[in-house]
């Protein structure tokens, strides 16, 4: 060859390649950490001293950590609902925690964070806990094909823990089928006792390895009795204390498979959600019993996919958020211990309430973006929401977005990216299960509740669950006041008055984002 033609070869391979990464650059991977029941003060990097989370500490150093980052609900199912869809979960039907034998309830066709992504050319996948129902309206049908689910709503690949771990059955669903199902021994699911001799947690309570403290009292399975019944489908169960690992080992198996082309991640953590068993390795390593040991497993995993990344040399070309579904619980229907050894740990941080409250506990948590290179080191008081990926991850990958699709996200990349003076949200919804007529909206430093059924959920996360009555309206000053603690509705009439009404406009119009309607009912 001669040294002419080589030099051309050579430039044609440089620009080929130069072209290629520019193209990437636009197209990071993406994985999106979802924690479960995590509280904003659970880790180190937002003041938890009674633990160390080095590896989300690290994420959290390396990129923005947000101080007001939200999930919408303060439970798992209507968080998720509307992570994957942009819209607030009250809009949906059926969108409260979702029973074991839940039929899929994000319909086949909605456009989701998952199915715009991969019309940008991305491989997508979610692994870990699902809690949004698989099957058509029968429910699942656990022995045959488990659909619709993730992979009809924009997933190309899943790896799943079906429903929540306190929640039967203790199965991995891999793409449409239970993995591991022997057809000789066909996996049963129902909420009543299959037969008489059936054991469940309160016939053979002595016989646990950790007891349950309300509800969980059904089916037992290593140990641990559930919510709901099962039988069959021995080869196919897992054990608790494994469940980590799996996510970590399907992840790395779906990074290292996709590492040359976009991928999209969502990395569905079980941690710290009961019932709390996380692997040997990390029972008894806080001080906080089996709820902080968890905490240590969910960082230890983080480690292990940032590890991954940088194997791959992925780090600067991979968005990473970090965020949870839903504030913190203690005793959450098990005696894990959690509430007798939390001691000074505050799970909520400076916040009231937590999991099924609207109060801030319940909804604003942990929320970390990092893409190396891209998105500088930094803390941002910036307003943003799960709800908000979907429009902004389109804006990042230039994808439009159908009228009636996403139809409360926000496009708040430029506050995920770190860049100066870019604005979060102006306004966020919260809500804490299904569209039961309790919700919140936040406004600058104004948080307005409204309570249709007038009672409140656990205002004092380290204290026992309980209901406490609460007027259908408070106000309050999240500057002045951030626990919330003092209402001050009676001293701004008109205020109230006017954030009374946009909260009501604001699930009326049925849809917030600029541009985006609502559909037609049929
Ligand atoms: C509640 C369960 C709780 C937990 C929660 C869902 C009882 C008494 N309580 O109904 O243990 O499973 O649902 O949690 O059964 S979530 O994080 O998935 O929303
Ligand atoms: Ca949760």
């Amino acid at each position: 060859m001669s040294f002419r033609i080589f030099s051309l070869l050579t430039l044609f391979l440089v620009c080929l390649l130069h072209g290629h990464s520019q193209l990437r650059a636009e197209k990071p991977n993406v994985i999106v950490i979802m924690a479960d029941d995590l509280g904003y003060g659970d880790v180190s990097c937002y003041g938890a001293t009674a633990l160390k989370t080095p590896h989300i500490d690290q994420l959290a150093a390396d990129g923005q950590r947000f101080t007001s980052g939200y999930c919408s609900a303060s439970t798992c199912t209507p968080t998720r609902y509307s992570f994957l869809t942009g819209t607030y979960a009250f809009r949906g039907k059926r969108t409260g925690i979702a029973p074991p034998n839940a039929p899929a309830i994000i319909k086949p066709g909605t456009e989701t964070v998952a199915s715009l992504l991969k019309r940008a050319g991305y491989t997508t996948a979610v692994i870990g806990k699902w809690h949004l129902g698989l099957g058509g309206e029968a429910g699942p049908d656990w022995n045959g094909d488990l659909k619709p689910g993730p992979l009809e709503i924009g997933f190309d690949t899943c790896f799943l823990l079906p429903t929540t771990n306190d929640r039967v059955p203790q199965v991995y669903v891999k793409d449409h089928r239970v993995l591991n199902l022997d057809p000789a021994d066909p996996l049963w699911v129902g909420n009543k006792k299959p037969s008489p001799d059936h054991p469940t947690g309160l016939t053979h309570r002595d016989t646990l390895k950790m007891d349950w403290s309300h509800g969980h009292n059904s089916t037992i399975h290593n140990g641990i009795s559930r919510i709901g019944f099962y039988t069959g489908g021995h080869a196919a169960r897992f054990r608790d204390e494994d469940l980590a690992d799996k996510w970590v080992e399907k992840s790395v198996e779906f990074i290292e498979a996709n590492k040359d082309q976009p991928f999209f991640l969502f990395f569905a953590s079980h941690d710290i959600h009961v019932p709390r068993m996380p692997h040997e390795r990390f029972q008894g390593k806080t001080s906080l019993g089996y709820r902080g040991d968890s905490i240590i497993q969910l960082d230890w995993c983080v480690g292990e996919l940032m590890k991954t990344l940088d194997r791959l040399q992925l780090a600067e070309n991979t968005l990473v958020v970090f965020c949870s579904d839903n504030g913190p619980v203690m005793d959450d229907g098990y005696k894990d211990g959690a509430l007798e050894k939390v001691g000074d740990h505050r799970a909520a941080g400076p916040y009231s309430g937590g999991k099924y409250s609207v109060y801030e506990g319940g909804t604003r948590t942990p929320f970390i973006t990092r893409w190396k290179g891209h998105i500088p080191p930094g803390v941002s008081d910036e307003l943003v929401c799960t709800i908000d990926l979907p429009a902004s991850l389109a804006t990042l990958t230039g994808q439009k977005l159908p009228q009636d699709a996403c139809r409360d996200s926000f496009n708040v990349l430029d506050a995920l990216l770190g860049k100066a003076d870019a604005a979060g949200r102006a306004h966020l919804v919260q809500q804490n299960n299904g569209n039961n007529g309790t919700y919140a909206l936040r406004v600058g430093k104004w948080k307005l509740q409204r309570y249709d059924k007038q009672t409140a959920r656990n205002i004092i996360v380290e204290q026992q669950l309980s209901n406490t009555k609460v007027p259908q309206y408070q106000l309050f000053d999240l500057e002045q006041d951030p626990a919330e603690k003092q209402n001050v509705i009676q001293a701004h009439p008109e205020l109230a008055q006017r954030l009374k009404k946009q909260l009501a406009d604001l699930i009326e119009q049925g849809s917030s984002r600029p541009g985006a309607v609502a559909p037609v009912e049929k």
